[in-house]
């Protein structure tokens, strides 16, 4: 049963643990994928590479969707490999999802490249279906159709995780430590991986069940255009499900810095009431403040903004908080001998924590009536996705090549040189959205050009860095399968 300490039972199924290692080896080559085809966008952008203005949008469609599909993806693999040391799980969920991925993955591709869709990772109802000749009505409901068949897959991984935390801890509410915050019982204290897993599966459940719901009214809206759907409605429903899933995929990655740092110090990380307040606390706030994506439409109800300015300050902070203290006291003073996965993780944090700056600046109303739809925007999340997320994936994936090995291992020098070419890049989008460049413009112009320049040269030094890093993983496959 739970401990109140971290364990280091590698408990993982020997199938569970195949699934990981497909799943991880599946994220590293589609994030090299969905890398150069954003390359070849921010290369448009700068002028250097003529493209189509149609085919920039299906490359914007199917970067946005793919790099949100497989955060989650990654991110499910990190959390399910931690989370079955302390939770007995069915692995064939994870090859169920897999499967639904890749149809769903099969579907998109055919919808965005030959169907020619282009309609954004958001399918903003009503432009799916008012394209202006642009794509065809079956190329937006077979893309529409591809993440429905993906979001079932998640969501029948979500209900996996939610029952193996209740047979083992005794309910949801337990599995965020209820007990123990609310009831004082010291008894069964979920461990950090156990509260993470209970935060994201609730939370992601509720996101794709809003998602599935929107996808189905705008498929429905596609066989019959007269069967019109509330637009305000079908917005707060899309941002609900995108803002929520892709905030998950950092709460199922920062498990990796739960479990790894107390590996390589060799020092617990352990479950206190404030990390149980803090988890709670981010658990209902980010469900609440997806209102920060509307705040340039007047038609929503003023309390509404008011909840998603106010709390879009404070969510992110009580998870950060206790995981960049917890990460510090466990670092202090430890000895610690700095090597690639270490580093990964110290950059995660850091490329989280600042990402998140720019984030909430962007949910102020008086800078959004400014900066939405601004560079600013991808300049935000590609800080966190790219500098907070990534980095985690990374930090697993080189943790399960060394294997038993625990020496030291690869240079950290790579790490650094990520982090920096990954700041580069991510500074142009945002120094572009302070200039006020708009954001999903397929042409530039010339005096706009400059920040794409620099960030095509940064980005294939960030593509370079991920090369090496999933290679590094991808070599060892084999032999991570053979080990069992
Ligand atoms: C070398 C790495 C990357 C490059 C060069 C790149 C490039 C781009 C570019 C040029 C855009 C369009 C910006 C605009 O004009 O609006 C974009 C959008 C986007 N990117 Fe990336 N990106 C990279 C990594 C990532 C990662 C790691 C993620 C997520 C894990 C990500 C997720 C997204 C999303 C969700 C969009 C929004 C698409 C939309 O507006 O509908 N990108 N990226
Ligand atoms: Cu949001």
């Amino acid at each position: 049963m739970a401990d109140t300490t971290f364990t280091h039972s590698p408990a993982t199924t020997d199938r569970g643990r195949r699934w990981v290692v497909l799943y991880l080896a599946t994220t590293g080559l589609v994030l090299l994928l969905m890398m150069l085809a954003g390359l070849w966008m921010r290369l448009a952008q700068a002028g250097w590479v003529y493209t189509d203005p149609a085919l920039f949008y299906q490359l914007m469609t199917v970067h946005g969707t793919g790099m949100v599909g497989i955060a989650a993806l990654g991110g499910a693999a990190v959390l399910w490999h931690f989370l079955s040391a302390h939770v007995r799980l069915n692995s064939r969920v994870m090859g169920a999802n897999f499967g639904l991925f890749l149809i769903g993955v099969v579907a998109i591709l055919v919808a965005d490249f030959p169907g020619r869709f282009g309609g954004a990772w958001t399918f903003l109802y009503p432009l799916p279906a008012t394209s202006q000749g642009a794509w065809p009505a079956w190329a937006a409901a077979l893309h529409l159709g591809g993440l429905l068949v993906i979001g079932v897959g998640f969501l029948i991984w979500c209900l996996e995780l939610a029952r193996g935390i209740i047979a083992t801890y005794g309910g949801l509410g337990r599995g965020l430590g209820w007990h123990v915050l609310f009831g004082g019982s010291m008894r069964d204290v979920p461990p950090p991986t156990v509260v993470a897993a209970t935060m994201v599966t609730i939370v992601t459940t509720l996101a794709l069940i809003a998602g599935a719901l929107v996808l189905v009214m705008s498929l429905i809206n596609l066989a019959f255009p007269a069967v019109e759907i509330n637009p305000l409605l079908a917005k707060n429903l899309i941002y609900f499900f995108g803002h929520t899933f892709i905030n998950a995929t950092i709460y199922m990655g920062v498990v990796a810095v739960y479990e790894l740092l107390p590996r390589i110090t060799d020092r617990p990380w352990k479950t206190t009431k404030v990390f149980l307040a803090a988890w709670t606390l981010s658990t209902t706030m980010v469900l609440i403040i997806f209102p920060h994506h509307l705040l340039m439409d007047f038609a929503m109800p003023v309390w509404a903004m008011a909840i998603g300015q106010v709390f879009s300050y404070v969510n992110s902070f009580p998870v950060l908080v206790v995981t960049g203290l917890g990460a510090l006291a466990i670092l202090h003073r430890s000895g610690i001998r700095w090597d690639l996965v270490s580093t990964l993780l110290l950059i995660s944090m850091f490329g989280w924590m600042a990402g998140v700056i720019p984030a909430v600046v962007d949910a102020t109303v008086v800078v959004n009536s400014v900066m939405h739809n601004t560079m600013w925007v991808p300049g935000h999340f590609h800080f966190y996705l790219l500098l907070g997320l990534l980095p985690m994936m990374f930090a697993v994936m080189i943790h399960l090549a060394r294997g038993e090995d625990t020496r030291p291992q690869g240079s950290d020098l790579t790490a650094l040189l990520y982090l920096l070419f990954g700041l580069g890049f991510v500074s142009m989008f945002l120094i572009g959205g302070w200039a006020s460049v708009p954001r999903r413009w397929a042409e530039h112009l010339p005096e706009w050009q400059i920040w794409d320049q620099v960030a095509s040269v940064m980005a294939v030094g960030v593509i370079a860095l991920t090369t090496v890093f999933v290679a590094m993983f991808l070599v060892r496959t084999p032999a991570i399968l053979r080990e069992g």
